[in-house]
């Protein structure tokens, strides 16, 4: 699978949101990172649920990357109207019944995805495998942009990679968090396909996305 990048709207100029899409929709990215959190699953807040519907507005061709840090996340799906392109990340250590919270995705059209903590142990996503299409493994403690690597990122990686090979499925492996210029392309070693983009690559400080986001679609290809 080529490598693809998912840029997060959460590290882009608030002041500036609509033009920052338009830029990355026009210079072909393949989805915009969504990050909602309630709070109380991670101790912050971020884009609401009228900002990722309204963002469905303005795309042309980039899809919506929606990564619920949330308990109960399908209390949010009917006003992100959630839909046919989504990707819909939820989070295993977040949902009490993630069967059906995966099967709801999938009602609505949307790929599911479950996402996994630093502290998850890979083997989780095994009991999932066969109803998801892809696995968001978080390399850093999700609440905020600009957070360290945690340690044994590479490895749970390569872990999650070699359980969904073994397992004989294709899904997608996303990479979230502190995903750098100096990491990228060890991830995409450890075997990564999609790669959540912010503070510490394409949004960096005096960068410009027309520079950065074809440096960094070049680093993951
Ligand atoms: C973090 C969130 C992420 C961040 C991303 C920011 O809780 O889920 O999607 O937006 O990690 O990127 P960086 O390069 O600042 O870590
Ligand atoms: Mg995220």
């Amino acid at each position: 699978m080529k490598g693809m990048l998912s840029p997060s709207l959460m590290c882009a100029d608030p002041l500036n949101l609509q033009a920052e899409i338009e830029k990355l929709d026009a210079l072909g990215v393949d989805y915009i990172h969504l990050d909602f959190m309630d709070n109380k699953f991670v101790p912050n807040l971020t884009l609401d649920t009228n900002l990722v519907r309204a963002v469905k507005g303005v795309l042309r061709n980039m899809k919506r990357d929606i990564h619920i840090m949330a308990y109960e996340p399908e209390q949010y799906f009917d006003r992100m109207e959630i839909g046919s392109g989504d990707i819909v990340s939820v989070h295993y250590e977040a949902c009490e019944n993630l069967h059906e919270v995966i099967a709801d995705i999938r009602s609505r059209g949307a790929s599911p995805f479950v996402a996994i903590s630093p502290d998850t142990k890979p083997e989780v996503i095994l009991d999932y495998i066969e109803e998801i299409d892809g696995v968001v493994v978080m390399t850093v403690y999700p609440g905020f942009a600009g957070a360290p690597l945690v340690d044994g990122s590479f490895d749970k990686l390569s872990a999650v990679r070699k359980l969904i090979d073994d397992s004989g499925s294709n899904i997608i492996l996303e990479v979230d968090g502190h995903v750098s210029w100096d990491y990228c392309q060890k991830m995409r070693r450890c075997g990564a396909d999609l790669f959540v983009a912010g503070s510490s690559s394409i949004f960096g400080k005096g960068l410009k996305l027309d520079d950065s986001v074809p440096k960094m679609t070049e680093l993951i290809k």
